[in-house]
């Protein structure tokens, strides 16, 4: 069984890119608390469950976060659903999902299910234009956080600047209104040093293109991210 509110880090593997054998198998015994199958674009059930199937040759936690209802596969460890909070659009909020258990409620495992809070951050993103998103300044950004926590009392809060590296000052003032709520970081890390400094900060780094760009860089993430998080006790 899973519980996030342990992990550290966690690798995303999108299943609309290629990965290598030797890599996959790098990435899934490489200590990481979880392996994310996501992505944005040209995500189908073919892909999924091809990775999904790679995968599970390990001995490691492999989840999917649902981006499309045709792409959802049986047999995952848990399925992550995200609620996207700053989109204008109420079908990323609450229209998906609705459509989603509707259809498919008697299928449902709901103890597998966790909804992420996503707060995306990177205008430039893929994610942030397909869901609409505007931008959020800091007290937008602490509101949110505080809403995911207080009003919804969702698990996760995903500060998500997918492609481009974050503003840590901001992950850091994030964490200090979280108590209860795991704050998920991810986007741009492509350095250690980058993974080492969000790791101070949030509860769990998540780390997605560098694998296809930088595999060692990638793999060394772990290492730096869980020797981060113990010498710090958490998140700082
Ligand atoms: C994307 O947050 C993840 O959903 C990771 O982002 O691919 O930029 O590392 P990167």
């Amino acid at each position: 069984m899973y519980n996030i509110s342990k992990w550290d880090h966690v690798f995303k593997l999108d299943p609309n890119k290629t990965i290598s054998e030797k890599d996959l198998k790098d990435i899934c015994t490489s200590g990481t608390d979880a392996v994310m199958i996501g992505g944005t674009d040209g995500v189908t059930f073919e892909n999924v469950t091809d990775l999904q199937e790679r995968v599970e040759a390990y001995n490691v936690t492999c989840v999917l976060e649902v981006s499309d209802m045709e792409a959802v596969a049986p047999d995952f460890d848990a399925y992550f659903i995200p609620m996207v909070l700053n989109s204008e659009d109420k079908k990323w909020m609450l229209d998906v999902q609705h459509q989603a258990v509707k259809e498919y409620s008697d299928m449902i495992n709901w103890t597998d299910m966790l909804t992420e809070g996503y707060c995306v951050l990177n205008p430039e993103a893929k994610v942030f234009q397909k869901t609409s998103c505007s931008l959020p300044d800091q007290a937008d950004v602490l509101a949110y956080a505080r809403m995911a926590e207080h009003l919804f009392r969702l698990p996760v809060f995903y500060m998500e600047y997918s492609g481009t590296y974050g503003d840590p000052t901001l992950v850091k003032e994030v964490a200090d209104v979280l108590e209860e709520t795991t704050l998920v970081y991810g986007g741009g890390i492509r350095t250690v040093q980058q993974a080492v400094e969000m790791a101070a900060k949030a509860d769990v780094v998540v780390i997605g293109n560098v694998i296809y760009e930088d595999i060692q860089v990638a793999l060394q993430t772990v290492e730096a991210v869980k020797s981060t998080k113990k010498k710090d006790g958490g998140r700082s």
